[in-house]
C-alpha cells in the first residue's frame, strides 16, 4: 500500500468498432483492480470517440490500431503531438507494422498498469511470501498432514484386523497366508490414508476464504515427485512378490507322514477316498495336527477345492494324469465346509461337503467303523457308493424332485417311460438304468443328463450294492 492511492477511479476510453476488443481489455483491468479503480467507456466510431473525449475527459484512450473506422493517424497527429493531458495507446492484433505499440494477444496486466500509471497495489493482491517462509509453511503442512495419515493408517489397520474379515485360522498353512494378509491390511490402510488423508487435509486447510477470487497456481509436472511415486510402489510390489513366493513354498512343505486322501470333484459334489484304509466317504474326516496330502481330480469339469478356514486352495482338473496336490495340516478340531471355488455349472454354489477335524483317536474309530460297514453290510456299502459317486446329488431319498427321479419307493414300482410304455423297477431295470441310462428314459426327465460312464466307474458288485440300498429307500 502506498499513499499515492487515487481518490477517484481512472477513466479509460476504448475506441473500437469491435465489441470484443473492448471486452478483452476490460477483462485485463477488471481482474487486476476491480470496478472501483477503473471506469470504462466504449466508443465505436470516430465521431463518438471525439464526443466522449470532450465530455468525459478520460485519462487514457486505448485505440484499436486495426480498426479502419477509427482514424488512428488522427489520434497520432491530434492527441499525441498536441497538448492534451491524456495518454493514447494504440493496440494492434497484428504484431508487425509501423506504429504498433502493443500486441493485444500478448498484453499483460503489468503493461496495462503502466499506461494508467497506477502506482498502488490492488487491495486483493496478497503479499508474496518469501521463499524461506514458504518452505517453512509447507514443511508445517507436511507434518500436520503426515500426522493425519499416520493416525488414519493406525485406525483403519486396527479396524481391518479386528472386525473378523477372515474366518478362523485352522491350519498351519493358514498361519503363513495370514502373515501375508496382515501386511496387506497395513498397505490397504496406508494407501487409503495417504490418498484420502492428503486430499481431505487440502480440502479443509486450503479451501478458498470468503471473497478470494484468484485462480490457483498452475503447476505442470514435478519430476522428483513422479520418480518417487514410481520407485516406491515398484519396490513394494517386487517385495510382495518375494514374500508371496516364499510363503507359497512354505505352505507346500511336505511331511513324509502325511495322510493320503484322494479327492474327486464332480457336478455337484465331492468324494473322499482313503486309499490306505479302503474307505470312501462323502464327509472329509481329518485328524488334527497331522498333515494330509490331498490328491485332487475331477470327473467332469474344472472345480476348485477350498476350505476357507484352511486358506489354501487348489483346482481339481478332469483327466487321470492331471492330479493336483494340496497339503493341509489342520490345527483346530471342529466342523468346516469344502466349497467349490470355480464356477462349474448350475449348482456350483451348493457344491459343498462337510469337513470334520477330529482328535487322532476319534479319527481312528471313524475309520474302523467305515471299514467294518464296508465289509459286512451291502446296504451300507450301497449307500456309500451312491454318495461317493454323486448319485444322491441328482436323486433324492425323500421324494423330492431333483435333476433325476427320486429313489423313494422306486423299487418294485411301475415306472412310466418317455416313449409311453411302462416298466417295473426291478433289479434288471435298475441295473440297465445305471449302466445305460439313455436306453430307457423316465417320463418327465431329460435324457443325456445322467452320466453314461458308470459302467466303467463302478464294479458289478458296487452296482448290486447300490440296488440293495435303493430297495431300502421307502
Ligand atoms: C447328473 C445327474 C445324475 C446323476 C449324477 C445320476 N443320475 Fe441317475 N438319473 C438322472 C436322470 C436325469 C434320470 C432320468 C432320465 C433317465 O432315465 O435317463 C436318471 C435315472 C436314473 C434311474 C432310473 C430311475 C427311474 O425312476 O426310472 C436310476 C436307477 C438311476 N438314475 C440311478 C443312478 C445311480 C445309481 C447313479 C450314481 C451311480 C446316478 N443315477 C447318477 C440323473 C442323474
Ligand atoms: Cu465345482
Amino acid at each position: 500500500m502506498t499513499d499515492a492511492q487515487p481518490k477517484h477511479a481512472r477513466r479509460v476510453l476504448i475506441a473500437s468498432a469491435n465489441p470484443l476488443f473492448g471486452k478483452g481489455l476490460r477483462k485485463i483491468y477488471g481482474e487486476r483492480w476491480g470496478k472501483e479503480a477503473v471506469e470504462f467507456e466504449l466508443a465505436s466510431s470516430m465521431g463518438e470517440t471525439l464526443a466522449r473525449l470532450e465530455s468525459w475527459q478520460p485519462e487514457l484512450v486505448i485505440v484499436d490500431y486495426d480498426d479502419r473506422t477509427i482514424h488512428r493517424e488522427e489520434f497520432l497527429s491530434v492527441f499525441i503531438t498536441g497538448e492534451r493531458p491524456m495518454q493514447v495507446v494504440l493496440v494492434s492484433l497484428q504484431a508487425s507494422g509501423a506504429v504498433v505499440v502493443y500486441d493485444r494477444r500478448t498484453l499483460t496486466p503489468a503493461q496495462a498498469e503502466d499506461w494508467l500509471n497506477l502506482p498502488w497495489q490492488p487491495e486483493s493482491q496478497p503479499e508474496i511470501p518469501s521463499r524461506s517462509s514458504q518452505m517453512k509453511g509447507s514443511a508445517k503442512h507436511f507434518i500436520f498432514a503426515g500426522l493425519v495419515v499416520a493416525a488414519s493408517t493406525a485406525l483403519i489397520y486396527l479396524l481391518l484386523t479386528n472386525i473378523g474379515i477372515l474366518p478362523v485360522e485352522a491350519s498351519v498353512q493358514a498361519a503363513t497366508i495370514d502373515r501375508l494378509f496382515n501386511v496387506h491390511w497395513f498397505m490397504i490402510a496406508l494407501l487409503f490414508s495417504l490418498i484420502v488423508g492428503f486430499m481431505v487435509y487440502s480440502l479443509v486447510v486450503f479451501r478458498s476464504k470468503p471473497g478470494e477470487k484468484q485462480e490457483g497456481a498452475y503447476i505442470k509436472g514435478n519430476n522428483r515427485l513422479e520418480v518417487i511415486w514410481t520407485i516406491i510402489p515398484l519396490g513394494t510390489v517386487i517385495a510382495f512378490s518375494f514374500f508371496g513366493a516364499r510363503n507359497l513354498a512354505e505352505t507346500r512343505t511336505a511331511d513324509p507322514q502325511a495322510l493320503n486322501v484322494k479327492v474327486t470333484a464332480f457336478q455337484w459334489g465331492w468324494s473322499f477316498e482313503y486309499p490306505d484304509f479302503g474307505v470312501t466317504s462323502r464327509d472329509l474326516y481329518l485328524p488334527v495336527d497331522r498333515q494330509v496330502l490331498l490328491s485332487l481330480t475331477s470327473r467332469d469339469v474344472i472345480h476348485s477345492f477350498w476350505v476357507p478356514e484352511f486358506r489354501v486352495k487348489q483346482d481339481a482338473l478332469p483327466g487321470a494324469n492331471l492330479v493336483k496336490q494340496l497339503r493341509i495340516t489342520p490345527t483346530r478340531t471342529g466342523d468346516y465346509q469344502v466349497l467349490c471355488a470355480e464356477l462349474c455349472g448350475g449348482s456350483h454354489a451348493y457344491m459343498t461337503a462337510p469337513v470334520h477335524v477330529v482328535a487322532k483317536a476319534d479319527f481312528e474309530s471313524w475309520i474302523a467303523e467305515q471299514v467294518g460297514a464296508t465289509l459286512t453290510d451291502p446296504v451300507a456299502r450301497g449307500e456309500k457308493w451312491a454318495q461317493t459317486n454323486g448319485c444322491t446329488s441328482c436323486h433324492s431319498l425323500d421324494g423330492s424332485k431333483l435333476v433325476g427321479p427320486t429313489w423313494k419307493g422306486l423299487y418294485g414300482e411301475q415306472v412310466a417311460l418317455a416313449d409311453g410304455t411302462t416298466v417295473t423297477a426291478d433289479d434288471a431295470y435298475l441295473t440297465k438304468s445305471i449302466l445305460d441310462p439313455n436306453a430307457q428314459v423316465s417320463k418327465g426327465f431329460p435324457p443325456n443328463v445322467m452320466p453314461s460312464t458308470y459302467g466303467s466307474l463302478l464294479t458289478p458288485d458296487q452296482v448290486k450294492d447300490i440296488i440293495e440300498f435303493i430297495k431300502t429307500v421307502k
